[in-house]
């Protein structure tokens, strides 16, 4: 009698299942901070590794440059097209506010990944940017306070450092930024840390910012590239200057371009998010959101740092971003 109620429950349980599968062709948007990043490339890798598991859809579109200006039109075009849900890393943590209520008051769920708006703590009833799901990212608060232990060990506990960074208005970078002076400020108070060289995203920006700290501060012991595009030009900086044997650079972010210049000794370590992580965990994150389970407020995802010594390992090629 046991097992007949058993296997009629378990029958039943299939039976619902196999009914709400042929409902449940969702199409999520995913909009990146900018299409041609290899973060954001990686990201939607693991995105549609969970889309083809659940047999949805997953639509990557997004901006070519990292801009608020340029992403709002394109969101605005998706919201258009009406998506189960969204899945976007804002460009700004506060002029992305308004759009995103335009998505939400279409009744389109938004989550946002990698970066947030407002102060990134959703569905507690505090801000104009409360209404967000949930938030897939890294933890960039501590992602930056490994970037500062591993510069502090690279140059001895002193010397001059600056962080070479994007634009002010970035949730990822301006806590990276934070974390790092935080655990400067801290534990080394040997070292100082130069005010900080925004680029725009821009590599040849952030390469020639490195020559004209150098000219100022000839004994500049390490920068901290705190995104990609940061990280990649202050390396070409630094090789440029001829000055790899005398300064450390500690990148943020593991492109193979990053990558092949820890092998060389041009970048002493790159802090590898695990951007696929986030881009799988969001698609499963909205997916269960539409099936009516309930969702974590937030999700976060690791690192793992890339350096000389373990550059070569076989367990490290799947952290080296896709191109
Ligand atoms: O560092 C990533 C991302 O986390 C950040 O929000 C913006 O820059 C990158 O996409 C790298 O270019």
């Amino acid at each position: 009698m046991k097992n007949l109620i058993g296997s009629t429950l378990f029958a039943a349980v299939l039976g619902m299942a196999g009914a709400a599968q042929a409902e449940e062709d969702f199409t999520i948007a995913l909009v990146p901070g900018l299409t041609t990043d290899a973060f954001y490339i990686t990201m939607n890798r693991g995105a549609q590794a969970a889309a083809e598991a659940l047999g949805i859809t997953v639509d990557f579109q997004g901006a070519e440059e990292f801009d608020p200006v340029l992403q709002t039109p394109v969101l605005d075009a998706v919201i258009g097209r009406g998506p189960d849900a969204i899945l976007i890393a804002p460009t700004d943590s506060t002029q992305m506010i308004e759009p995103l209520r335009r998505a939400a008051d279409a009744g389109i769920p938004v989550i946002t990944v990698d970066t947030f708006i407002d102060d990134g703590k959703y569905q507690d009833g505090g801000g104009d940017g409360d209404f967000p799901l949930s938030y897939i990212a890294s933890d960039n608060i501590g992602g930056g306070r490994m970037a500062a232990r591993h510069m502090a060990e690279e140059i001895g506990g002193k010397g001059k450092v600056y962080v070479s960074n994007v634009r002010p208005g970035i949730s990822t970078t301006d806590q990276r930024e934070e974390g790092f002076k935080a655990e400067m400020a801290e534990n080394y108070p040997d070292i100082e840390v130069l005010e900080t060289q925004y680029n725009e995203n821009d590599a040849s920006l952030a390469a020639s910012q490195f020559q004209a700290v150098l000219a100022r501060n000839p004994d500049i012991a390490g920068v901290f590239g705190a995104n990609l595009f940061s990280a990649l030009g202050a390396g070409n900086g630094v090789e440029s200057a001829s000055k790899a044997e005398d300064v450390t650079v500690i990148a943020f972010d593991a492109p193979s371009s990053i990558v092949n210049n820890i092998s060389s000794g041009l970048v002493d370590a790159a802090i590898a998010q695990h951007p696929a992580e986030i881009g799988y965990y969001g698609v499963m994150t909205a997916y269960a959101a539409l099936t009516g389970q309930s969702v974590p407020i937030s999700i976060g995802t690791g690192f793992t740092v890339i350096n000389a010594e373990n550059v070569e390992d076989d367990d490290i090629a799947k952290f080296i971003y896709a191109e």
